[in-house]
């Protein structure tokens, strides 16, 4: 008997365990022959013989039963491990993406004019005539019209060349007076080391009362922002001229390369141009339908921005998708 209890110990597998569960306890088991023999015992012999046989099956039953549920244990703990997540493992980091610099510079600058309270408007990419140009005093056979510089498609719509037909439906959808940027995508038919063919924008435009801002508004949110944009740098006002604004002005800062005493970037005349601004034209207020109003207008180049702020010296660069450039910007 033994024999069996140390089998049983050493048993593996349930499947071994019931086999000598059957072999001891089944219907031909060696147990169930041995209750067979009291039929042919006499009263006395069969009371010590019964005792004996019930202890010894009790016993066996335990010890099957201990061992099932040893075993069972075990196999479910085995299957809890193959399935497991083991959350301690060192996990590989994942190659994260960053901001793109033209799209920093955006949010940077969209930023400053938020502060200003200036409002934030979206337009659509795909633009008409008459928002694009006829309304900004463009007129039929102005050379910017031209199919050279303009992306056009078969039924007279135009991908926008500026942001300004968004201030334009602003103006129309809602009454003076306006406060707001429309920074977005704009396309031009151009590639070269300082033109791509689509690149971004933000234009303002500030409308009141007649009477209520002048340029010198204009100066001092410009002068502004271009410091809170490159630092301690000079501003200065240049007269030019745009079809939409009269008076117009470019801007320049001060190179913030050579702190204004020449060099390369600012083909030494220590300024660099970052800016056009102007007071809006009549003839754009006349048309769209705004009276007695006067305002400011201003528009800048996104990725000449970034440039400046990140040193890039070829702007196509930042339309490679190159992962040596944009790793700089993580
Ligand atoms: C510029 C420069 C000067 C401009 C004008 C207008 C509008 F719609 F009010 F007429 N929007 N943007 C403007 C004026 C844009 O970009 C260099």
């Amino acid at each position: 008997m033994q024999e069996y209890k140390d089998s049983i110990s050493r048993c593996e597998n349930l499947a071994e365990l019931d086999k000598i569960r059957v072999d001891l306890l089944g219907k031909k088991g060696l147990i169930t022959a041995e209750f067979a023999k009291l039929k042919d015992m006499n009263e006395s012999e069969k009371k010590a013989f019964a005792a004996n046989l019930n202890k010894l099956r009790d016993e066996f039953e335990s010890l099957i039963s201990a061992k099932k549920t040893e075993l069972e244990s075990g196999e479910i703990k085995a299957k809890m491990k193959a399935s497991a997540i083991d959350v301690t493992l060192f996990n590989e980091p994942s190659n994260t993406g960053a901001l793109h610099p033209v799209m920093a510079t955006m949010d940077r600058i969209i930023e400053y004019f938020m502060m200003q309270n200036f409002s934030l408007e979206k337009g659509p990419l795909i633009e008409d005539d008459f928002h694009n140009f006829e309304a900004l005093n463009l007129p039929k056979y102005h050379p910017a019209r031209d199919m050279q510089d303009t992306f056009y498609f078969k039924d007279f719509k135009l991908l926008r060349t500026h942001t300004s037909p968004v201030q334009v439906r602003t103006m129309m959808s809602t009454k003076p007076p306006i406060r707001m940027i429309a920074p977005g995508a704009v396309f031009r038919r151009d590639m070269d080391l300082t033109h791509t063919p689509m690149f971004h924008q933000i234009e303002g435009l500030v409308v009141e009362d007649e009477g209520v801002v002048s340029f010198a508004n204009l100066k001092s949110i410009l002068e502004n922002f271009l410091r809170y944009m490159f630092g301690d740098v000079k501003v200065r006002f240049r007269p030019s001229f745009f079809p939409f604004t009269e008076p117009s002005a470019e801007v320049d800062i001060s190179c913030i390369f050579c702190k204004g005493e020449g060099c390369r970037v600012c083909k030494q005349t220590g300024w660099l141009e970052v800016l056009g601004c102007g007071v809006v034209d009549s003839n754009v207020f006349k048309a769209v339908g705004y009276k007695n109003v006067s305002g400011y207008a201003f528009g800048l180049g996104v990725e000449r921005f970034a440039m400046l702020l990140h040193q890039i010296p070829d702007l196509r660069s930042l339309f490679e998708g190159d992962l040596r450039l944009l790793e700089q910007f993580k």
